[in-house]
This record gives structure tokens, sequence and C-alpha cells, in this order.
């Protein structure tokens, strides 16, 4: 045995300590980890990783032990003499200059393998994804299904998806860790990414983030990512795609256009159009509630606190009238930014589409949970809520901490946001 009985005290406690680190590493829960194999994206740059990590270890501890060997077998000796002095030597001058070189193809063709691979075109037949980035909140539109949505993005397992990037401003960035990717939004061009989420892995809620410094609110430019069954997918589509109509037409399927549902003017401003004859009302499918409820998916929920200072009347909030809302909603300056299909005053394209907000389980590039409190405070007082917002104050008589102004004309009292806040619940 070399050393005392103290230095293998102490090299045993190291030993021992080297471990635990390394076993804690191993046993924690990372949500958001990259080291995934949930596409053949991720798996192809897992493999690539693992590839050069094995053989980058390799020239590790070759260049270590000739190191450690050098230092030992030519360390000074007491007595000892000068070694010989050269000047040039061709074979350890080639030897060192191969040996990377080698070294190096092992790197690159594997690398320019995965790098072919993963940037060739997606299939034709791949379902399309538009995606926008906005201060501060995501568009997905799906062009072949005709659906606009905002901020939760739905992908079918088993399905290439091709996301068309794009910017309705400033640069971001679209990255979904455990689906792989991190790509910018570029103005003026379009930018590409593919991937298809594993056949028949478990239906999963994901975090997506904004990898690209955008302005004050880009920390709170996140989204959600459901990965779910073909067959939920279509449900979730053939839903999204219709119109968002309040009051919901019921069975028997109404035939007659909508008048019923047209009420009459409110102060002058013509009451809402009625809408086209709608003969069917596909049910709400969406990732299921008591599963985003689970502990499972609890990384995926909001977090931000309500900040201080922001309140709502109790006497009205939750209490409000749906059809008195879409009366107040397609009178106000709301038309002017959102659009809800099934409601031709409301066509704007400044914010997210409210068509089916109801059936979202987060607002506002998912800072907050899609419930009555959230969306009331939100209505009255979004850039109090998120700094920069672009979404103004509403609440009447309250100061916008981005314009400085005071809210007149325009701004609408508790009681009047709590009606919006019925109507846009109703569409589910
Ligand atoms: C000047 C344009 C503008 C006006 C006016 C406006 N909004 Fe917005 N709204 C936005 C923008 C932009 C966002 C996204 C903000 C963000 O997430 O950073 C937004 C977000 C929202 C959201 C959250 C949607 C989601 O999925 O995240 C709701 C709900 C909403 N607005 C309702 C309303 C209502 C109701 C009114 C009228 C009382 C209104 N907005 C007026 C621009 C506007
Ligand atoms: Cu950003």
């Amino acid at each position: 045995m070399v050393g005392t009985f103290r230095q293998r005290r102490v090299v045993s406690a190291l030993l021992l300590g080297a471990l635990a680190l390394g076993l804690a590493a191993c046993g924690g829960v990372y949500p958001n980890s990259t080291f995934n194999h949930t596409t053949e994206y991720n798996t192809a740059i897992d493999e690539l990783w693992n590839t050069l990590l094995f053989w980058g270890t390799i020239v590790f501890i070759g260049v270590e032990v000739a190191l450690v060997y050098t230092v030992f077998r030519f360390r000074r000796r007491p007595g000892g003499q000068t070694p010989k002095q050269v000047h040039g030597n061709t074979v350890l001058e080639i030897t060192w200059t191969a040996i990377p070189a080698a070294i190096l193809i092992f790197i690159a063709i594997p690398t320019v393998r995965t790098i072919f691979k993963t940037q060739a075109k997606a299939a034709p037949d791949a379902l399309q994804v538009q995606v926008i980035g906005h201060q501060w909140w995501w568009e997905f539109k799906y062009p072949q299904l005709g659906i606009t949505t905002a901020n939760e993005l739905y992908l079918p397992s088993g399905k290439t998806v091709n996301f068309e990037l794009k910017t309705y401003d400033v640069l971001h960035s679209f990255w979904i860790p455990q689906l792989g990717g991190k790509r910018d939004l570029i103005s003026n061009k379009s930018n590409y990414l593919w991937f298809t989420p594993n056949k028949g892995a478990p239906e999963q809620a994901l975090n997506g983030f904004c990898a690209e410094y955008c302005g004050s609110s880009h920390a709170n430019m996140k989204f959600r990512v459901f990965t779910v069954d073909p067959a939920n997918f279509d449900k979730w589509a053939a839903h999204q795609k219709q119109a968002g109509i309040f009051p919901v037409p019921v069975a028997p399927p109404v035939t007659a256009p909508a008048t019923a549902v047209a009420t009459a003017s409110v102060g002058g401003v013509p009451a809402v159009p009625a809408v086209a004859a709608v003969t069917e009302q596909v049910p709400v499918w969406v990732f299921p509630a008591d599963r985003m409820e689970s502990a499972e998916f609890a990384y995926t929920k909001p977090t931000m606190p309500i900040p201080a200072g922001l309140a709502f009347d109790e006497n009205v909030l939750g209490k409000g009238d749906a059809t008195r809302g879409r009366e107040i909603y397609s009178r106000s300056s709301c038309i002017g930014c959102h659009a809800i299909s099934g409601n031709p005053m409301s066509g704007g394209v400044v914010g997210p589409n409210l068509t089916h907000v109801g059936s979202r389980y987060t607002i506002a590039g998912g800072l907050f949970t899609n419930d009555t409190k959230h969306l009331s405070l939100w209505i009255k007082n979004a850039p109090h809520l998120k700094p920069g917002s672009i979404m103004p104050t509403i609440g009447k008589g309250l100061v916008d901490p981005v314009r400085k102004n005071t809210v007149t004309l325009g701004g609408l009292t508790d009681a009047e946001i709590a009606d919006i806040v019925a109507y846009l619940q109703a569409l589910k």
C-alpha cells in the first residue's frame, strides 16, 4: 500500500464525493433538456454529440497519458545532465500534423453528414406550420388546415412538421428544447426547420421559448407545445378551423342565417352583423385538462405572480354577460388589433387571433393562466402585467405605463371588461 493512512482517507473521500456528484447529475428531472430522442432531428444531433464526445475522450486520454508520462519520465533528477539539444525533427513534425488531420476527418464526416440530413428540404407531404414571431408572443398558422392560433402549438406524432419561420417585427428565435431546433426568425426572410415527433410516443406538453433577445418582454415570450396522437390532432384541428361563434349553435343545426344572435344596435353603433349559416359545430378537443393539472406537466405552467396594486371590482369579476360582451367588444378598440373569425367586425392582425381563445390554457405568450382573474386584469391593464406590452391599457381612468397617458376615450369599466371576458371565454 502506498501513501499514509491519512492520504488514503483523503483520496477515498474525494472519490466518494465525485461519485455522489456524478450520481446526483443523473437523478434530476430536466424537462427542458435537449438530450432527447423525441424526433429524428434531435436523435441525429444527440448521436453526433455522442460520437464527438467519444473521439474527444480518446484524444483527451491519449494526450493526458503522454503528458503525465513525460512529466514523470523526464523530470529533473539530482545529478542529471542537460538533455541532448535538437533543432527540427521531420518525423515528429509530420506525425503531429497528420494526427490532428486524421482527428479532423473523424469529426468532419459525421458533422457534415448530420448537417446535410437536418438541413435538407422537408418531405413534400409534411404538415406546414407558419411561425410568426411578434413582440412578445407567437402566432401559429396551419395554411393547409386554415387555422390561425397563438402561443399554443399542436403537433401530431409520427407526422413530419415543416416550420416556416418569419417575424412581424424584430429578430426572434424559435426553440422547443425537447424536440430540437432553435432557429432564428429573420426580417424579410423565411427560415425553415422540420422534424417528426416520434410515432406512437406518449402525448406530451412541452415548453417553447424565444431564444433571441427581442426587447423588454423577451423573457415573457414563451409558448406551449402539445405532441398528440394523430386522431386527437384531427379532432383539435376540426374544432379550431371553425369560426368562433357566440352563442354556440346547438342541435338541431341552425340552417337559416343566425339573425337571432344579432341584437339591436348599441348606442347608435350598428349591431354585429349576423353570421353566415352554421350547420354543424365540432366539439372542442384540447390536451386533457387533468393531465395539464398533474405534476407531470407542472413545468409548463405559468408561475408569474400578479404585480401588486392591480385590482378588479370583485362585484363584477366573473359575472359578465357574454352577449353584452360581444357587443362591447365589437365596438371597442379590440377589433382593430384582434381577429375573431365568426365576428365580422373583428379583423385586426396586430394581436393574437382570439377565435378560440377560450380553448387555450395560457395567455400573453404563456405568461399567465387563461382564467377569469388573469384575463380580466389583462384586458384592464396589459402593460402592467407584461412590461412593454403592445396591447395598451384599456381600464378607464388608469395610466398606461408605456404610453404615459390616462385612459379616457375608449376606456372600459370593470363591468364592461367582465362582459368581454364572458364573451371570450365562450369562444372555446
Ligand atoms: C393596439 C392593439 C391592441 C388593442 C387595441 C387590443 N389588444 Fe389585445 N392584444 C394585443 C397584443 C399585441 C397582444 C399580445 C400581447 C403579448 O402577449 O405580449 C394582445 C393580447 C390579448 C389577449 C391575450 C391573447 C392570447 O392568446 O395571448 C387578449 C385576451 C386580448 N388581447 C384581448 C383584448 C381585448 C378584449 C381588447 C379590447 C378591449 C384588446 N385586446 C385590445 C393588441 C391589442
Ligand atoms: Cu425574444
